[in-house]
């Protein structure tokens, strides 16, 4: 069988799952959010990772799919932790960028997870990576006016990798930017990472967004993020993606 067919039959067998990331206010060290990872357990492959499989779900259309999958499973499992007394937080879902192409689809899966769920609003947020905001910018800024428009935030993701213009850049109606993780990690050591770091936070800063820097794996890291004033982070130092269970247990650790 091929991935492309594997990976049909995962979607309907429900091999896929959700897991969690957290992320963490710097200034008060509150878990203020978390962005939801796809994992897939195939019985013949093992664990699969998105890196290999969602290139070719988005190939193949099955990307519709996957994430859908995600904005059921994501918005059905936090609304269950609130009820359930958690803290409410957002829960954030990567899409791609051919779903803003056909975006009906997109919004209108939003809307049924929505109402099946009983989830407010304001605790679904969505995640769109720069280079594909930017592939059709004008189209992509409508959708994220739309999205707004129904109560739903998103963040421009893998944000300095994309090649934004910034006078583009400045018309998305986003809540949040999230500097890619290939910037953060040598923050401490390379003067040109903790520059081009520096500029986006106080780029972010000038346009009113709030600033999450990925891929934060050490106490170092933090701390010099700290110093340049980003908002929030995300990372191994503080947590891997968890399953459920541990994302429950993390929660409940907070309340
Ligand atoms: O979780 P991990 O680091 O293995 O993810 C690898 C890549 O797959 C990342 O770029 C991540 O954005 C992407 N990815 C993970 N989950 C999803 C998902 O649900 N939808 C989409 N479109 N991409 C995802
Ligand atoms: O492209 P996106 O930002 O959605 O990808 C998130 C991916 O980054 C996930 O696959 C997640 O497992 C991975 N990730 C999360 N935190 C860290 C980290 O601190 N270090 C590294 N190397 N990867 C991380
Ligand atoms: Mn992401
Ligand atoms: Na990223």
């Amino acid at each position: 069988l091929s991935l492309q067919n594997r990976l049909r039959r995962a979607v309907e067998n429900a091999e896929l799952s959700a897991h969690y990331q957290p992320q963490v206010d710097l200034s008060t060290g509150a878990v203020i959010g978390m962005e939801a990872l796809v994992r897939w357990q195939s019985p013949e492959l093992g664990m699969v990772s998105p890196a290999d499989f969602i290139p070719v779900a988005e190939e193949s259309g099955l990307i519709d799919a996957v994430c859908e999958f995600m904005l059921d499973v994501c918005a059905h499992q936090n609304k269950e932790w609130q009820d359930q007394g958690l803290p409410a937080i957002p829960v954030a879902v990567n899409v791609s960028g051919r779903q803003f192409q056909y975006a009906r689809r997109l919004l209108s899966a939003c809307e049924r997870v929505l109402a099946t769920s009983g989830l407010d609003r304001r605790w679904l947020e969505l995640e769109l990576t720069e280079s594909s905001a930017m592939r059709d910018a004008d189209n992509a800024i409508a959708v994220v006016q739309q999205l707004k428009e129904m109560g739903i935030g998103c963040a421009i993701d893998d944000f300095g990798t994309g090649y934004s213009s910034l006078s583009v850049l400045k018309r998305f109606p986003i809540q949040k930017l999230k500097i890619d993780r290939s910037f953060v990690m040598d923050i401490t050591t390379d003067p040109n990472d903790a520059a081009i770091v520096d500029a986006i936070v106080a780029m972010a800063k000038a346009l009113k967004l709030k600033v999450v820097a990925e891929g934060v794996e050490n106490q170092e890291h933090l701390d010099f993020l700290r110093g340049l004033g980003a908002d929030q982070i995300q990372g191994y130092f503080f947590s891997r993606p968890l399953p459920a269970d541990g994302m429950r247990q993390l929660l409940a650790e907070g309340r």
